[in-house]
């Protein structure tokens, strides 16, 4: 921290009337590609997984975890030792998160009816799981076993033949015991050791002991994002969103409490020095005395440094009414959306872009973030603009199938006999006119 500037709350405070439409813009702006000068080594990285496999991420756990590995997996019986570490109300704790994100994500698998679009024309959708799926479970300054839920949970459900789940080691060849934890409850056997670009690229291509997959999910630093985009485009292995820094928007107004809001800013800036805390308020006062509680409770938090820093790259933005407030956040499309306020039942119909969304001055973010129920594997970026966090869905394919009787084909036939001809293309009419008896 920089003792010529103490810290007094969000960095900056803007007023919604003042600012111009380019200001605006530039204000809700977040860098979609922040990482662009570290592709080159993650290119590297990506090669030499391709070409050298087991060996080169042997090395890569040396040079970057700073381990030597006899091999890159924990198996069970390893998982279930470090699991036995944990105490009872740990292991409770994390039962309990596990229940109710099952809970939840369970309703998400639905079977679709058919439909008749014609007398004898049958048409419907279908689930099938993606048969191998990879997380990335992240190391780094915080050990998130959270994450291992939310992917691994879905997963399970969809029905994924095969889960493979991958961690940077610690310095002592193993993972967290809460990691390990929650693949017992989960019924994953194995835990690959490998971290960073080099993870998602043995995952993207298979390495002797990685098995390679279909999609990879999971969020993860610079090198992680930029490994995740450039499979994406370069192999038929999926990703599940392009992932930026974590951010929240809290909308309050009169009714709310400000050490409630404080600390659900708080909550999203001690992340990471990049995650964004923007509070939208119809109340300077409000403003205030949420900064003034921001700096009584950030020098009580262990990593403090990491978010005043980010608390410090935020703002707050003034604004006339409720109505004004949630334009700006349809704007911005946050991640995290808390409304904290009374009135919250009176604006939740104008909500158009946002990641989740946490309701009234008792809903803070840090529930949904672990325990109650749904996802937190969000869209960031204003990604939220147009995709959706990660649920059951991600984990499947929506196959369509149709099926036509005697009756049907003499139905439909006529249509795509004169829709066929009309783009000349008399094989297409053809398929149609030999069944119609023609
Ligand atoms: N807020 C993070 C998720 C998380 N929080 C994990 C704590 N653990 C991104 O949505
Ligand atoms: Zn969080």
């Amino acid at each position: 921290e920089d003792i010529s500037s103490p810290f007094r709350g969000l960095g900056g405070s803007f007023a919604y009337n003042a600012l111009t439409a380019a200001e605006l813009k530039a204000l809700v702006q977040r860098n979609v590609d922040p990482a662009n000068e570290i592709r080159s080594v993650v290119e590297e990285v990506i090669a030499q997984v391709r070409e050298y496999g087991d060996r080169a991420l042997l090395d890569y756990a040396h040079k970057f975890d700073k381990v030597d590995l006899q091999k890159l997996y924990l198996d069970k019986e390893e998982l279930a030792a470090l699991a036995s570490t944990l105490l009872p109300e740990q292991k409770q704790a994390l039962e309990t998160a596990y229940q109710n994100i099952k809970k939840f994500h369970q309703t998400q698998l639905k079977t679709e009816d058919k439909v008749e679009t014609m007398p004898g024309v049958t048409c419907w959708r279908e689930l099938r799981p993606i048969e191998r799926v990879g997380l990335y479970i992240p190391g780094g300054t915080a050990v998130l076993p959270s994450t291992l839920l939310m992917l691994g949970i879905p997963a399970q459900i969809a029905g994924c033949h095969q889960i493979v789940v991958c961690s940077p080691p610690q310095k002592s060849g193993k993972v967290n015991a809460f990691i390990a934890y929650v693949t017992q409850l989960l019924g994953i056997e194995k835990i690959y050791l490998a971290g960073g670009a080099q993870a998602i690229a043995a995952m993207a291509y298979g390495t002797e002991t990685i098995p390679s997959v279909d999609k990879i999910f999971g969020p993860g630093n610079q090198f992680v994002t930029k490994a995740k985009t450039i499979i994406q485009s370069t192999t038929t292995c999926a990703i599940d969103m392009p992932a930026g820094p974590s951010e929240v928007l809290v909308i309050a107004d009169g009714t709310s409490n400000p050490d409630y809001v404080a600390a659900d800013l708080l909550a999203q800036a001690e992340h990471g020095t990049d995650s964004q805390s923007i509070l939208v308020s119809t109340s300077q006062s409000i403003i205030d005395l949420t900064n003034k509680a921001l700096e009584k409770q950030l020098p009580t938090l262990p990593r403090a440094e990491i978010a005043g820093n980010a608390i410090a790259n935020s703002y707050s933005v003034l604004v006339n009414d409720l109505d004004q407030a949630m334009q700006f956040s349809n704007l911005y499309a946050p991640e995290h959306l808390i409304l904290a306020t009374e009135s919250w039942q009176s604006v939740v119909n104008q909500i158009i872009n946002a990641g989740s969304v946490f309701l009234g001055n008792l809903t803070p973010e840090s529930v949904g973030d672990y325990a109650s129920g749904t996802n937190h594997t969000l869209p960031t970026s204003a990604y939220a603009r147009a995709y959706s966090g990660v649920s059951v869905d991600s984990f499947v394919k929506k196959i369509t199938f149709q099926h036509i009787s005697p009756k049907g084909i003499q139905n439909i036939g006529p249509t795509v006999e004169i829709l066929a001809e009309l783009e000349g293309l008399h094989a297409h009419k053809n398929a149609v006119s030999l069944r119609m008896g023609k």
